[in-house]
């Protein structure tokens, strides 16, 4: 056991981490990173499925925190796919010397809080037990794998992948009839790239989703250059939306404005492309009526698509769009035409099992030489469950957040003093650019941890009653948006026993981070200091 005491232990070195080691280094603060991967990047570490590429468009998906490395970093396209996302975070740990203070391929087991001393006792993989006066939790939304608990998954003859855990290497499908597994964003991306080389795709649907064309394309060097040229007029507008995107969030009601003028509002948005298609208009996520004039577009636009009508149909999702997560495709319903590309709905034919030849479901057996799970993740709250933490008295994370998780402002914990979370639940997180969110909670929480220091404090400590009124205003704003009504990984309905709670906070990200200010200019309010 190393007997030096660290300043701070961040988990993890995706986005959140790198740039929470950058700014706690400013401070002149002795930081450790502990990083479950072989490398940094996080989810683009892990993600590295066909198609794999972000949602975001590149020159919004970067940070903000140096001048210099915005406008010298070049990305190509207007999406940018894992790879060079991946790379561009390697370019960040070199560039800011980072690596040093990053311990790779080991886990946090652990982390007890001391309350004599004022620190947590940190255990990982390697043995260690590690001392510290904070810890920082980056861990990610998006981080631990849902893997469906199939009956006889573990007799399959032939290899199984998850998206989020893919093979370094690649995998070569040529040849091979493949079955995969979900239809949320994952599946949506790796399905067209995955059919151009399978010799079979059985797409194994258990809900059918919304997607709207990406219409990615190279990005021509002088349109980066006209955004580089005044980059800070494009992340301030970002910051101004909803969102945290620069996207034109539409004003006018859907149910306000004509058919006509409502379809002409459709189409700009569709031709657009992007995630911008569900800001069309105001009430869209506030009115059922409204939301379902977008819901028959989408589904318009599969049918012109989709030559079968039978598949078409299948293909067609009826839930509220917009309350599951909007997905991106390039060619997504255009695979559903191709000859090697089936689409079996589990819906109405559940998964009976897995046999050694393949998948079992409506009766019959689909023959499958390697299998895809596109399940998802158990989203938010997952990588936190997964650490033993004990916080005062010895109470738990994972039982204190038994019905649910609790944070103030998604960044602290009543009773788990000295500690961080990054894009927490009850934070907007997965509903904005999660980048410009990052650094907003990574400079929030480096504030906060000079302010203690320059307090004398030992001890910064989120007051219960300040942590139940950011839960209750949490469930109060969703409860007014239709984004809580449906069976998604935002309510944890996706695994099962997760309790349902809408997790990421949808106030809106200019809202929330006035909030944030607020509480800090007040000396941070809702905190005790000790
Ligand atoms: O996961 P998902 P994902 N039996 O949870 C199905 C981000 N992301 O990895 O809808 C059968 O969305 C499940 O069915 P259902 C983005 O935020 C971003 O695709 O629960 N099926 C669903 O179809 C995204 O939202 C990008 O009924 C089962 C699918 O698996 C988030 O990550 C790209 C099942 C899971 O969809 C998660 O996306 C990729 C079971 N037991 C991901 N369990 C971009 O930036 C689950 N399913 C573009």
């Amino acid at each position: 056991m190393s007997s030096d005491r660290l300043d701070m232990v961040v988990v993890g070195a995706g986005f959140a981490g790198l740039a929470m080691l950058h700014a706690a280094r400013a401070l002149g603060l002795a930081v450790r990173v502990v990083e479950a991967g072989g490398g940094v990047g996080g989810t683009w570490f892990w993600n590295r499925y066909p198609g794999a590429r972000c949602d975001v468009e590149s020159m919004e998906y970067s940070y903000q925190f140096s001048e210099a490395l915005q406008q010298d970093w070049v990305w190509h396209e207007r999406y940018a796919a894992q790879p060079e996302i991946l790379a561009y975070a390697e370019h960040v740990a070199d560039r800011f010397d980072l690596r040093r203070d990053i311990q790779f391929d080991t886990r946090v087991v652990s982390a007890a809080f001391d309350e004599d001393r004022s620190e947590w006792r940190v255990t990982t993989t390697a043995g260690e037990t590690l001392r510290t006066r904070f810890m920082v939790m980056a861990t990610g939304c998006l981080s631990v794998a849902n893997r469906p608990d199939l009956p006889g998954l573990g007799r399959f003859r032939g290899p199984r992948y998850h998206t989020g855990d893919w093979p370094h290497e690649g995998v070569d499908f040529s040849g091979l009839r493949v079955g995969i597994i979900g239809t949320g964003s994952s599946a949506v991306q790796a399905i067209p790239v995955i059919a151009e080389r399978a010799d079979h795709l059985t797409v194994f649907q258990r809900t059918a989703t919304y997607t709207v064309p990406a219409h990615n394309r190279p990005l021509p060097p002088a349109e980066s250059a006209a955004i580089k040229a005044d980059y800070a007029t494009l992340r301030a507008r970002a910051k101004r939306t909803f969102s945290g995107i620069d996207i034109v969030f539409n004003e006018a009601e859907a149910l306000a404005v004509t058919p006509a003028a409502r379809q002409r509002e459709y189409e700009a948005r569709w031709a657009q492309g992007g995630i911008g298609f569900i800001a069309a208009f105001a009430d869209l996520l506030r009115s059922a009526e409204a939301n379902a004039t977008a819901a028959q577009f989408v589904r318009d636009k599969i049918g012109e698509v989709v030559r079968d009508p039978a598949v078409a149909e299948r293909l067609a999702p009826r839930h509220v769009i917009g309350c599951k997560r909007l997905c991106l495709d390039t060619g997504y319903w255009r695979s559903f035409n191709q000859p090697n590309v089936t689409l079996v709905d589990i819906a109405e034919n559940p998964i009976a099992g897995v046999v050694e030849g393949g998948i079992v479901a409506g009766g019959r057996t689909w023959p499958l030489d390697a299998i895809v799970l596109a399940t998802g993740f158990d989203a938010m709250t997952g990588a936190l469950n997964r650490i033993d933490i004990g916080g005062i008295g010895g109470l738990k994370l994972a039982q204190k957040w038994a019905a649910g998780p609790r944070t103030y402002l998604g960044l602290a914990i009543a009773g788990f003093p000295n500690l961080f979370t990054v894009t927490g639940p009850g934070s907007p997180s997965v509903l904005t650019n999660m980048l410009p969110t990052i650094e907003q909670h990574v400079e929030w929480i480096a504030a906060c941890v000079a302010h203690v220091g320059a307090r004398g404090a030992r001890q910064i400590a989120a007051e219960p009653g300040a942590e139940d009124a950011w839960v209750a205003h949490n469930a109060e704003v969703a409860s007014r948006t239709l984004r809580s009504t449906c069976a998604s990984w935002y309510v944890g309905a996706n695994v099962p026993g997760k309790p349902r709670v809408f997790m990421p906070y949808i106030g809106g990200f200019p809202t929330y981070v006035k909030a944030c200010a607020a509480i800090a200019a007040e000396g941070y309010a809702g905190f005790h200091l000790s």
